[in-house]
């Protein structure tokens, strides 16, 4: 064997195994509520860190074109068939590598190029590949965007139904990045049949709260249902596709060979234990917690004085208006990641401030709550929020927070192993 093949990260690159253990000291630390991040398992890290990153598979359980796979098949099944009974799908396809290629391979199977999908506006909670100008999908399609009530900030389901008869779309899509209430998947399909479209939801934020059956499943309504597996669901950074039968081979075929070569079989190994854990009972409370959380943490801001967008929250993500406090998100996500809480800018409906500049902040309780915390950790959160964003120019009153939070978070550690062994490292 080559001699270098037994070396430990520290010794083989210092700069990158240094770099890890500062980002596993940053998670351990800071306040994660990006509402799309999360904490994946021991289990989880150890099957993506595992040796299955060696082999080629292309192809599906039983069809590959390579030696060599009755053991990464075994993975692929479980994961296929976990996903099934999760989420009462007929057919799942678990090897895009992420949530775009996803979207990518339904798009490839149910679409031409140049035909019209009508999707959920980006300025209004969308997502980059439901039309984005600047992403392939507004590129390929002609994008017809709906959003949101400017009284409500409510899905504009009337409004959706009037432009669904107007453009007559292929393809009706539905599924937000910055949306906190329970999207009408029932009512969305129904459109979709009513004007002949094809309909698919991206689940992506809210999966695990599907999974959980804390909001209603796209499944029964939909004609393809995505998903990332790495928001509530709580797994590894990938994709997954689910849909009806009479769309199986179309849906295999536009992940491998037109979207993706091989699969990622430690990612896909990866994914079959995450949806073991999410098939355990106590998967459920850890989302009912999660939208708990959310709550009071919603309830906390506005009795700080911010606005959350339409008035509240039903999952795991609120959108909180800073432009009511002359900030914008950008100063905001500055000033709360120099106290050790982070979190990102985000545009609201209806913003007056551009992308970059953004008037709100997006915040999610899928991290925390994985870490433990409950409704009386997101009250105090909500409370330094509103002290640190009351004065942006304290820096005395940032470096006070930041030592709180530090506090909190060594009540609920997280990673508590590899923050020893990255110690036991940097002191040796
Ligand atoms: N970038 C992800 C998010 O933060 O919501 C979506 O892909």
């Amino acid at each position: 064997m080559t001699a270098s093949m037994n070396r430990p990260l520290a010794e083989v690159d210092s700069e990158i195994a240094r770099m890890i253990a500062d980002e596993e000291r940053r998670l351990a630390y800071n306040l994660e509520m990006i509402a799309s991040e999360n904490f994946v398992s021991e289990a989880v890290l150890e099957a993506m860190g595992s040796v299955l990153t060696n082999k080629y598979a292309e192809g599906y359980p039983g069809k590959r074109y390579y030696g060599g796979c009755q053991f990464v098949d075994v993975a692929e099944e479980l994961a296929r068939s976990r996903a099934r009974e999760i989420f009462a799908c007929e057919h799942v396809n678990v090897q895009p590598h992420s949530g775009s290629q996803a979207n990518m391979a339904v798009y490839l199977a149910a679409l031409d190029y140049g035909d019209t999908i009508l999707g959920m506006n980006l300025a209004h909670g969308g997502h980059l590949t439901h039309g984005h100008p600047l992403n392939f999908s507004g590129r390929s399609y002609k994008i017809a965007p709906y959003g949101v009530d400017s009284e409500t900030e409510h899905i504009d389901y009337e409004e959706l139904e009037r432009l669904a008869h107007e453009h007559k779309p292929k393809l009706i899509l539905c599924g937000a990045s910055a949306y906190s209430r329970i999207i009408d998947f029932e009512r969305i399909g129904r459109i979709a049949r009513d004007v002949g479209a094809l309909s698919m939801a991206d689940i992506a934020h809210i999966a695990g709260l599907v999974a959980a059956g804390l909001h209603p499943s796209p499944i029964p309504h939909m004609d393809f249902v995505t998903t990332t597996t790495h928001k509530t669901l709580r797994g590894p950074r990938a994709g997954l596709i689910m849909c009806r039968e009479r769309f199986a081979k179309e849906i295999d075929r536009a992940v491998f060979p037109c979207v993706q070569g091989g699969p990622l079989m430690h990612i896909i190994a990866a994914k079959a234990v995450c949806f073991k854990e999410a098939l355990e009972d106590d998967f459920k409370q850890y989302q009912q917690q999660v939208i708990a959380n959310a709550r009071a943490l919603a309830e906390g801001l506005s009795s700080e004085g911010f606005r959350i967008v339409s008035g509240g929250t039903d999952n795991h993500l609120m959108l909180v208006d800073v432009f009511v406090k002359g900030l914008t998100g950008a100063q905001a996500e500055k000033v709360l990641e120099r106290a050790g809480i982070t979190v990102n800018k985000n545009a609201i409906p209806f913003d007056t401030q551009p992308p970059m500049k953004a008037s709100g902040i997006r915040i999610g309780t899928p991290a925390l709550t994985t870490r433990g915390m409950k409704e009386a950790e997101m009250r105090q959160i909500a409370a330094w929020i509103g002290e640190v964003l009351a004065n942006v120019e304290d820096e005395s009153a940032q470096e006070s927070t930041r030592g709180k939070v530090k506090e909190l978070c060594e009540r609920f550690p997280i990673y508590e192993q590899r923050l020893v062994r990255s110690h036991a490292q940097s002191n040796a």
